[in-house]
């Protein structure tokens, strides 16, 4: 890290240029709920993240070539190849959930996508959609519709990348569902290489991108429990807090709890073991 160069932070991750070709992601250990980063961090959380998106990137280079050039012996920081990112979020959505179901609710649609009627919170789709969202500089992003989106990427590239998005989507959440997760939604980031190809970009269907959900626990009608986040957001509600800055500090049962649920998730997707993962990060992409 000596020469890098810090080039931007996210509420959980850092981004630095290593050369005019290539960047460094560390995922850090912490953790936001509610929109707040709080004060206590998830031991591991950002080394469950960077191993789950390289295994992602692995398994998803016949749909779509990618940025990943290497995962470092730390587990938690990626190599990437330095793209032109669209400005645009590539979300797509196999269940009716967050600001999709809001959207449904008040319209009967989203991002111009006419549902049927009667749908119910967290239902299943009968066909995953497409639906981009503006990359909003003050973090909360907006839904588009396609029509807005092509305004932004040109027409021939928003198909290009409706169609990658819907067929990564159904890959991941087709081998998710099989461990016991349901990928509810997720939201995918593209840029270009210096062809002008499309290639998938910063983080892949990790639990801070997607929705993730117990299987075993969905029952539609209502929101679902979180596979990851649930504990923290259970202990949030019961102090009271009222979800502006700063958050609470969690205690270490809560601590436990969560970071045992990211390497629970990492360990039935990859069907690896997380200290394998630890002792040399390269393995998730056999
Ligand atoms: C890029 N971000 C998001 C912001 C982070 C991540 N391969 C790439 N080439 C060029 N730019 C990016 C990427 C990727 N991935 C990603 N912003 C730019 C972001 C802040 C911290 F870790």
């Amino acid at each position: 890290m000596a020469d890098a160069v810090h080039v931007g932070s996210g509420k959980v991750r850092e981004l630095y240029a290593l050369d005019d070709a290539r960047l460094l992601l560390v995922a850090s250990d912490r953790i936001s709920t509610f929109d707040v980063v709080l004060p206590t961090e998830i031991p591991d959380k950002g080394r469950v993240l960077t191993g789950l998106s390289g295994f992602w990137f692995a398994r998803t280079q016949s749909v779509c070539p990618n940025h990943l050039l290497a995962l470092r012996p730390d587990g938690r920081s990626t190599e990437c190849r330095r793209l032109r990112m669209l400005p645009i979020e590539c979300v797509v959505r196999g269940y009716l959930s967050g600001s999709g179901w809001k959207d449904y609710r008040t319209t009967g649609e989203v991002c111009g996508h006419r549902l049927p009627a009667a749908l119910r919170e967290s239902d299943r789709l009968a066909e995953p959609i497409f639906t981009p969202a503006t990359k909003a500089a003050s973090g909360h992003d907006e839904n588009i519709t396609r029509t807005q989106a092509a305004a932004l990427v040109g027409a021939e590239q928003l198909a290009e990348v409706e169609r990658l998005s819907i067929a990564l989507y159904q890959l991941a959440a087709d081998h998710a569902r099989g461990c016991g997760i349901i990928i509810a939604d997720t939201k995918f980031e593209f840029g270009l290489d210096g062809g002008g190809r499309l290639v998938f970009a910063d983080e892949a269907l990790t639990p801070d991108s997607s929705r993730f959900w117990p299987a075993d626990e969905y029952k539609p009608g209502g929101p679902q429990p979180s596979f990851d986040k649930q504990f923290v957001r259970d202990f949030c509600e019961r102090t009271g807090w009222n979800k502006t800055y700063p958050g609470p500090q969690l205690p270490a049962d809560v601590v436990a709890g969560t970071r045992a649920r990211y390497i629970e998730a990492f360990e039935r997707l990859t069907s690896m073991k997380f200290s394998t993962y630890l002792a040399n990060p390269t393995t998730v992409l056999k």
